[in-house]
């Protein structure tokens, strides 16, 4: 499986998106030909339903022509903030299938999906149940393509639109890529085509035929490019969102703080809701962000790499620990927050852990399903008894976690 598959990426598509959104929200489209735009003849067609396309219509076509080709079509005017809405619950169906999401537009994104094999199955079963998880979510349909690189994937995804699922094995790319027309190539656009077809290039198999030299004493660096996507070669990396994901926890606290020991309580909690966040979703986190607003509203973070990426909150709280001695405002302060960032999967080898006795790791795993079976309040820490030294609820004390796991937690108040 790794040897076919170095990388698994994913491309999704939703299927004649803003059309397919108004036939959501207006039983009385469905079925029918319907094209999203202005209501006037000037302008252009935004798309098209997959009843209307047979009739030769569909995106950037002006209304006059599309009206003219299909006048049965029933004209629809966008809604652009349903469209984002919905394109907002689809992205965040994506952040739960992976780590580096890369959206392309409302209704596209990669999702580089290496290595999560053993979370959702082999790659055909991860776009099935991407397709599940879209359909059960929005009630809409996406169409998925998944090969080694972005140009595959999303050549794939198109290839059997709609509501289309298409693997395509590394190691098949290029016997796959073959017989597809020279349009398909990334990059080939009105007036590169031509100039393929003058040379006598239809197919992508007819470019791979004739050669990276050829191709690059005919077309430059553009044909050394064409040639390459004929390999079905594309180094082009899924570049996470700038805003790349975190999993965080900020409170607004009843009674501001400024003392480092109760801080620190606070920042122990914060470490442990966000682990088990992390660990629901099997990744690892690489760094922490602590964040502190003082009492003027001012707010202040600083943030770390961990020493290796962990999914623990002893892991978490140290390095937060550490941060802390890095703020240089004494308080008080009224919120304490803690992101986990840089997050990737979990890789296999975290099963070493099984054999280290009394890890973390699998301590904080052991709560995880004690308060998945039990509820929140079954098990706490020592250190968070409230200061008069009291068990707030009903909770076990779990003190001999810090024996058990070497590490040592502050006590508030000394
Ligand atoms: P696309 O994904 O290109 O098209 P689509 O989702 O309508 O159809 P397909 O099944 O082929 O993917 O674009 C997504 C939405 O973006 C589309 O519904 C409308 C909008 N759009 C424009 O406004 N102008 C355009 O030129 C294109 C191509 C799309
Ligand atoms: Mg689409």
């Amino acid at each position: 499986m790794h040897r076919s598959w170095p990388h698994i990426i994913v491309h999704a598509d939703m299927d004649a998106f803003y059309a397919a959104v108004e036939q959501l929200d207006q039983p009385e489209l469905r079925g029918k030909p319907v094209l999203i735009g202005p209501r006037s003849h000037r302008g252009v067609v935004l798309t098209a339903s997959y009843e209307a396309r047979p009739f030769g219509v569909g995106s950037a076509m002006p209304v006059a022509e599309a009206r003219r080709r299909c006048p049965q079509a029933i004209m629809v005017p966008p809604r652009f903030e349903r469209y984002q809405q919905i394109s907002e619950q689809i992205m965040n169906i994506f952040a739960d299938f992976s780590p580096s999401v890369e959206a392309i537009s409302l209704d596209e994104a990669f999702l580089d999906m290496s290595g999560a094999e053993h979370f959702f199955g082999p790659p055909r079963e991860m776009g099935k149940r991407i397709k599940q998880a879209v359909l059960e979510a929005t009630g809409l349909n996406i169409s998925v393509g998944i090969s080694g690189t972005k140009y595959v994937a999303k050549v794939a995804s198109a290839f059997d639109k709609p509501n289309g699922l298409m693997v395509v094995p590394p190691q098949h790319a290029v016997d796959w890529l073959a017989p597809l027309a020279v349009s398909r190539l990334w990059g080939a656009g009105k007036k590169t085509v031509p100039r393929l077809h003058a040379l006598g290039l239809h197919t992508i198999g007819d470019v791979a035929a004739f050669g990276e030299r050829q191709m690059d004493e005919h077309l430059g660096a553009a044909g050394r490019h064409f040639y390459q996507l004929s390999q079905g070669k594309d180094p082009r990396r899924v570049a996470r969102g700038r805003t790349s994901k975190s999993i965080g926890s900020d409170r607004t606290l009843s009674a501001d703080v400024s003392n480092p020991a109760d801080i620190k309580v606070h920042l122990r909690r914060a470490a442990e809701r966000i682990a088990r966040r992390v660990r629901a979703k099997s990744y690892v986190a690489g760094g922490i962000r602590v964040k502190l607003k003082t009492t003027q509203f001012e707010l202040l973070t600083r943030q770390q790499h961990l020493p290796k990426p962990a999914d623990t909150a002893s892991a978490f709280f140290e390095t937060a620990c550490k941060l802390l001695e890095h703020f240089d405002h004494r308080g008080p302060f009224r919120l304490v927050g803690m992101a986990a960032f840089d997050l990737d999967w979990r890789q296999q080898p975290l099963q070493m852990d099984l054999f280290e006795s009394a890890n973390p790791r699998r301590l904080e795993t052991t709560i995880d399903q004690l308060i998945e079976r039990f509820g929140k309040n079954t098990v706490m820490r020592a250190a968070d008894l409230n200061h008069h030294g009291t068990v707030s609820n009903n909770g076990v004390n779990l003190d001999f976690m810090d024996v058990r796991d070497g590490e040592r937690v502050s006590q508030p108040g000394r």
